[in-house]
């Protein structure tokens, strides 16, 4: 009897094993790596003398169509728009509200939409070639904001997360964001991801419904909103807003999703610009569960770097994260902060900075030359900031 009893109890526990969905940690296939595994996890070549059409922000490099070559893809804004809406016009007309009502309208003409670069890499990480690449049915983004590269679909091959912010002038009108799904090798389809149109800043990807499939996670800048998109794995997307209390409101830019306290359940990074008047956003990480449920009851608040405030991206390295930062008021978006915080003791940080280059935009493990771990940005634009990590402080390189 005790052994039958015993036979039933290792019975059970074997179906509740067989039917306990995966978890963030288990996930460690390939394909089930999410954008920040794939962009922050693994050390990256830094690309060589790349000719830049596309923004630093919206570059990703990486053999997506598994042929043993690396691909480069970006994207770049349209010639029209850029001049309509960037540089001194910006001081010269910053009253005139016809104008930039008037060029709400005329963005919408697909001259005003955004274009890929693709391209293949050398074994140096210079641009040697066209990515013959077929890309079906974009539908212009006139102003993208981060891609994100994830595994989305059944097949192989890399897909792509496309973040949309749209026209970047009163009276910030938003636009859709895209998913750019395989189709085949070196094909793509993109469709809408967003049921309407908004303020899309940035995204990442976690399995948020536990079913071993990524999902989306997009930061609504303007609504203030953390939206999660649920993806059946056959192209259909589904907003489910359960993984956030709707009373609560983010004024958040940047996200990156990743398990910064180690206890298997992912977490997620917000940020934003932390001394405004209107919509200050405190940098924050918010703690996950096993539900994946999401509260401000639940976090981590970053210290706040005076006169750094407006918060970038972020990096984990063992116990320590270090995140980017750019100026706020008064040298709004002038040079780079990198802070170094422990998780375990997060209320002191140290930081090394770079007033004279232009904002970093996106932080990366890079290749290095010797033992110790190097951190930086993935194009020369932004070499002035790149550093080792010697275990306890971090070293810039000159
Ligand atoms: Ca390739
Ligand atoms: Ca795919
Ligand atoms: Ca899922
Ligand atoms: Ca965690």
């Amino acid at each position: 009897m005790k052994s039958k009893i015993f036979t039933y109890f290792i019975f059970i526990k074997f179906i509740s094993l067989t039917l306990t969905p995966l978890s963030y940690a288990d996930t460690n296939s390939e394909k089930s790596l999410t954008s920040y595994q794939i962009l922050k996890s693994q050390t990256i070549n830094k690309l060589k003398k790349v000719p830049l059409h596309s923004d630093p922000r919206l570059i990703v490099v990486g053999d997506f169509n598994n042929d043993g070559i690396h691909e480069y893809l970006g994207l770049s804004k349209s010639k029209k728009y850029t001049n309509y809406v960037f540089g001194s016009i910006r001081v010269t007309k910053k009253n005139d509200l016809n104008y930039w009502n008037n060029g709400v309208e005329l963005s919408k003409d697909p001259s005003w939409s955004s274009n890929f670069e693709t391209k293949t890499l050398d074994k140096n990480f210079s641009i040697n070639g066209i990515w013959d690449v077929s890309i079906e049915s974009y539908k212009g983004c006139v102003h993208p904001a981060q891609i994100v590269p994830s595994h989305l679909n059944k097949d192989d091959f890399m897909d792509f997360v496309i973040i949309c912010h749209g026209y970047d002038a009163k009276p910030f009108p938003g636009e859709h964001s895209y998913v750019m799904l395989s189709t085949g090798f070196n094909k793509y389809k993109i469709d809408k991801l967003t049921n309407k149109i908004g303020f899309y800043h940035d995204g990442a990807t976690a399995d948020f419904n536990n079913d071993g499939i990524l999902d989306i996670l997009l930061t609504e800048t303007n609504a203030e909103k953390l939206r999660v998109f649920i993806n059946d794995g056959n192209g259909k997307f589904s907003l489910k807003n359960s993984y956030f209390s709707q009373f609560d409101s983010w004024r958040a830019f940047s996200t990156e999703i990743l398990d910064v306290n180690k206890d298997g359940f992912f977490d997620i990074f917000i940020a934003g610009h932390e001394d405004e008047k209107y919509g200050a956003l405190p940098t924050t990480i918010l703690l996950g569960n096993k539900n994946n449920k999401f509260s401000k009851s639940n976090k981590i608040t970053i210290p706040s770097v005076k006169g750094f405030g407006v918060v970038l991206d972020i990096i984990k390295h063992n116990n320590f994260l270090f995140i980017v930062r750019t100026g706020s008021k008064p040298n709004f978006y002038k040079g780079t902060l990198i802070q170094q915080l422990e998780i375990n003791n997060i209320s002191k940080y140290s930081v090394i900075k770079n007033k004279k280059m232009r904002w970093l935009d996106r932080i990366f493990y890079l290749k290095s030359s010797n033992s110790l771990p190097k951190f930086g940005s993935l194009t020369e634009i932004n070499k002035g900031i790149d550093f080792i990590f010697d275990g306890k402080d971090m070293k810039p390189i000159k």
